[in-house]
């Protein structure tokens, strides 16, 4: 059985653990990092020298670290011409998205994580906030494009592609203050939110402060 090192709630274990359950694998996640801790153990750090999570271990003692190679390592696995395309445009195009949602989306993350719940309320600094929503505004727009001629970011089914836009996007889509309308892209989210693994590796995991 697969092991998944990481807090279910971190924004990169999501990734992973989304990818899991809709690949249907058998697995443990083990709570790690964060309040967990053990970012510093030597064990974990022999398997991800870099301290954090999420990190894939499997039965045969191959690990592996960074969220989009774990994701990509699982689908071109188990899931080769469905979740991974098999053909090499079609998988470079879902590579796209992966790598540029990853990049491009995530920054509003550390913002909205700082202001809604690290930071005490009287360093909570809104211009700070509406910059990044500005930033992260941008971003959906070009998604938003993409979206309105295709259910999916790479046609008509769900791929890998969705995986790291479709984590990051319900955070956007439902903290407090934190997007102008994209019709396309909630129409988008509606059909993910739909998706067992979704609701339960996305949704449930998330931790979303009230509006
Ligand atoms: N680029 C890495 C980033 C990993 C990362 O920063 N993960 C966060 C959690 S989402 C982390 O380890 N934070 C420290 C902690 O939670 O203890 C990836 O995609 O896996």
């Amino acid at each position: 059985m697969i092991k998944i090192w990481g807090r279910k709630d971190g924004s990169n274990v999501v990734k992973a653990m989304w990818c899991v359950g809709e690949l249907g694998l058998e697995h443990e996640r083990i709570d790690w990092g964060g309040k967990f801790g053990g970012n510093d153990d030597p064990e974990y750090r022999r398997k991800n020298p870099m301290g954090r999570l999420p990190t894939l271990e499997e039965e045969d003692g191959f690990t592996l670290w960074e969220s989009g190679p774990v994701v990509r390592y699982l689908c071109a696995k188990h899931s080769m011409g469905d979740l991974c395309p098999d053909t090499l445009q079609g998988r470079a195009e879902a590579e796209k998205w992966m790598d540029w949602s990853s990049l491009n989306l995530a920054n509003f993350n550390g913002v909205f994580l700082d202001y809604f719940f690290r930071l005490p309320k009287d360093q909570r600094d809104p211009d700070v906030l509406k910059a990044a929503v500005e930033r992260g505004a941008e971003m959906y727009d070009i998604l938003e494009k993409v979206l309105a001629d295709r259910p999916y970011l790479c046609g008509d089914k769900l791929t890998m592609a969705e995986i790291p836009a479709g984590s990051l996007t319900h955070r956007w889509l439902t903290w407090p203050d934190s997007h102008p309308s994209h019709p396309n892209v909630e129409a988008w989210y509606k059909r993910l939110a739909e998706r067992p693994a979704y609701q339960e590796h996305v949704i449930k995991a998330n931790n979303v402060p009230a509006k």
